[in-house]
């Protein structure tokens, strides 16, 4: 958790909602998914100009290839269920940054975002769009209320996660509109990679893609080019909370490969 802006400068976000975006939305949603290509290039400039160079500061060698504002209507199931985010590099090495802050204020009503603690450690693996069936499914709203813990942040402030944890947030209860903003970071230089699941072949097809991809992608459909790889996405056991909180302990005893230090690393 990091306070890294002045919380005027929120006010650019909701202006800029205010102006383009679509006032009659319900629920959860975000900009990444606007048929308003305008829209959502407004978004990502803003978000790159104004937001990405503070957190751009606090990383090594990371850079920001994505910028998308999160709303939630005071109208509408804004669930968000415990999930992770779709893999958009190769996370061997070094995995993806998100940066997610509030740009209206949280509160218990409004719901703060909810991360379970570690779960970047023990849950591996490449994650599609739509997502596949996650190893958590089976006890999602169980996990999302009791053991994801709120993150209060305030505005002005914003989080910083590994992209690979699994977060989530109830829904908004507010009565008022609930804005954030989310930026990606990968490492300078990365690949922008993009997994789309073809449900019809059961297959999660992988592509290189550029920046202007998640400005002009249609969420969901198959992209417009050749995937380098393609892979039957396994269907895995369900875990129940317990087990859950089995794996949490044990990835703290037992770091990953790529978290340990350098000399410590098994060969
Ligand atoms: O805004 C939120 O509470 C969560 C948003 C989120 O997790 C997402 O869009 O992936």
């Amino acid at each position: 958790m990091v306070s890294v802006w002045e919380p005027e400068l929120l006010d650019r976000l909701v202006a800029l909602h205010e102006r383009w975006g679509d006032q009659d939305a319900r629920g959860y949603h975000v900009t990444a998914t606007s048929d308003d290509l305008d829209y959502r290039r407004a978004v990502s400039e803003e978000l790159m100009r104004s937001f990405a160079p503070a957190i751009s500061e606090l990383l090594v060698d990371y850079e920001p290839y994505t910028a998308v504002l999160v709303l939630k209507e005071a109208d509408g199931d804004s669930t968000v269920y415990a999930h992770q985010d779709g893999t958009c590099n190769d996370e061997d090495e070094r995995p993806g940054v998100v940066a997610w802050f509030p740009a209206t204020p949280l509160d218990e009503q409004a719901g703060y975002l909810r991360g379970l603690w570690g779960s970047h450690r023990y849950m591996p693996g490449i994650r599609s769009t739509p997502p596949t069936v996650a190893p958590f499914e089976a006890v999602r709203d169980e996990l999302l209320v009791e053991e994801m813990p709120p993150i209060e942040l305030s505005l002005g402030q914003a989080l910083l996660f590994d992209s690979r944890l699994v977060h989530g947030s109830e829904p908004n209860r507010s009565g008022r509109r609930r804005l954030a903003g989310y930026l990606r970071f990968h490492p300078i230089g990365a690949t922008a990679r993009h997994y789309w699941w073809d449900t019809e072949a059961n297959l999660v097809r992988g592509y290189s893609v550029d920046r202007d991809f998640f400005l002009t992608h249609v969420w969901n459909r198959a992209p417009d080019q050749a995937s380098f790889t393609a892979f039957t996405p396994e269907r895995p056991e369900q875990l129940t909370i317990a087990e859950l909180r089995r794996l949490r302990r044990r990835s703290q005893l037992r770091p990953l490969r790529w978290d340990r230090p350098v000399d410590q690393r098994i060969p």
